[in-house]
């Protein structure tokens, strides 16, 4: 398993990078942004998934430090997108969002490069979230007055009660890749998936359906109404210069 020693040793050797994988609007077909998801290339060990490492960050406090690699990769790779029509998806944890003053930091950075914070979508999972929503709330809506997006990531895993989904000020919602794809095979997963794309219209928020697999998968979601989508089935987490190549040019 990766040790913190090891995390650090990466860090510093610049071991750490990211990938992007393009979200769809479900009803054009186009790609209308990227989620930035974080890898680690190990000199022995070979390439290590963030579900390996993050939770090990997030204890060490080394969390703080990547989330610092992570956004100036992220932003800096926008600027290079800058004329492109895209979003920017960040997985951050909950914590470096306080620690790291993510309002005034994102604010100082996108305003170096030149980058509207509107493309900008900082994604928080649910779980993290709502465990402690009121130390989040002032920190949160002070990135939403600064026009940064908010994602509530891996919805349905959690267990926001419907008086914390009123309150926090997220304009999107993912639904998590546990219900997706399942959806065709699994008239419970149907019904969550449904639920949640009716219950984020009626917040005002925009749905991102996560792990599409198949035709029949897209298809169904667009159908509800979902506007937006991820999956193998479209693409892949890949490098830059490839979702270039491929999606953007
Ligand atoms: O692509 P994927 O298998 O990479 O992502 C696995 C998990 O790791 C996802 O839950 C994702 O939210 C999380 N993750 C990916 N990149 C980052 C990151 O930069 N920071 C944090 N905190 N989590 C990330
Ligand atoms: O941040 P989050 O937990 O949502 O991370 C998204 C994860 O889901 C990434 O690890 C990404 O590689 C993965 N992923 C994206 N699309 C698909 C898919 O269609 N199928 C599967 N199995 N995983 C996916
Ligand atoms: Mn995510
Ligand atoms: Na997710």
């Amino acid at each position: 398993a990766p040790t913190e020693s090891g995390m650090r040793r990466g860090i510093a050797n610049h071991e750490f990078f990211l990938v992007y994988q393009p979200q769809f609007e479900l009803a054009t077909g186009k790609v209308i942004g990227v989620e930035a998801l974080l890898r680690w290339q190990h000199p022995t060990r070979g390439l290590i998934h963030p579900s390996l490492f993050i939770p090990l960050a997030e204890k060490s406090g080394l969390i703080n430090q990547l989330t610092e690699l992570v956004l100036e990769q992220a932003l800096g790779q926008m600027a290079k997108w800058r004329d492109k029509d895209i979003t920017m998806s960040i997985n951050v944890s909950p914590t470096t969002v306080v620690d790291l003053d993510m309002p005034e930091k994102l604010d100082a950075m996108t305003a170096a490069l030149e980058i509207a914070p509107e493309k900008i979508v900082i994604e928080l999972t649910e779980t993290a979230l709502m465990e402690n929503v009121s130390l989040y709330m002032d920190i949160l809506t002070r990135l939403r007055m600064k026009r940064f997006n908010l994602s509530i990531d891996d919805f349905g895993t959690g267990y926001s009660s419907m008086q914390q989904l009123v309150r926090v000020p997220f304009n999107e919602l993912k639904i998590d890749q546990s219900f997706v794809r399942q959806l065709i095979k699994d008239e419970e997963c149907r019904a969550v998936a449904q639920m949640s794309v009716s219950l984020a219209h009626g917040l005002n928020m925009q749905v991102v359906a996560e792990g599409i697999e198949d035709q029949e998968t897209f298809d169904w979601l667009k159908e509800l109404g979902c506007e937006f989508g991820q999956g193998f089935h479209m693409a892949r987490p890949a490098p830059a210069h490839e979702i270039e190549e491929l999606y953007l040019s």
